[in-house]
């Protein structure tokens, strides 16, 4: 009874660094879900589907801008729901954070997700920003966050990494990000 009791008292330890799977653009212009709760370590797993999103990291104040040094997916078309594009974000600290989709007409529509939102800064109000544009400067958002780089289609910043679901995902991926695919 010793060894189960002490297993036990182990086994919230060894599952302490979570995988949290969230889903871009499965069902409309949406991230799922659009919040989470997170610690340091933790792991978010962002499934992209059809067609083309990013997760970037912004501001509270700035939903719609890439922060400076911030994470970001790049562009990241893909061509069918059956092979979801990985890309994969570990939290840093407890502290929120901020991402939107850089497809401008995704993110003004709300297309955003939030990192350990507190009571004072909601998704909500994150989501309710995005969509008045409030904070924002349109005449600098462009097609291409300056957090990730169009070349290789990926920011890998922040200890972040593309994984791609088949090989030809990812060849999709890189024509994508070059030929710089339609909405
Ligand atoms: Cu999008």
């Amino acid at each position: 009874m010793k060894f189960s009791l002490a297993l036990a008292a182990l086994l919230p330890l060894a599952a302490s660094a979570a995988d949290i799977a969230v889903s871009v653009g499965k069902s409309g212009l949406t991230f799922d879900p659009t919040s989470v709760k997170a610690a340091a370590g933790d792991v978010i797993t962002f499934s992209f589907f059809p067609k083309n999103h990013t997760v970037t990291q912004s501001t509270f104040d700035n939903p719609c801008e890439p922060s400076a040094n911030g994470a970001s997916s790049g562009f990241t078309p893909v061509a069918s729901a059956d092979t979801p594009t990985l890309w994969k974000w570990t939290v840093v600290d407890t502290n929120p954070a901020w991402f939107y989709c850089a497809q401008t007409a995704h993110c003004k529509s709300g297309m955003v997700f939030a990192v350990n939102p507190t009571a004072d800064k909601t998704v909500a109000a994150f989501t309710e920003k995005a969509k008045s544009g409030n904070g924002t400067t349109t005449s600098s958002t462009t097609a291409a966050p300056s957090g990730s780089s169009t070349a290789t289609g990926y920011g890998g910043k922040n200890g972040a990494s593309h994984i791609a679901a088949s090989a030809g995902a990812a060849i999709l991926a890189v024509a994508g990000a070059v030929a710089g695919f339609a909405l």
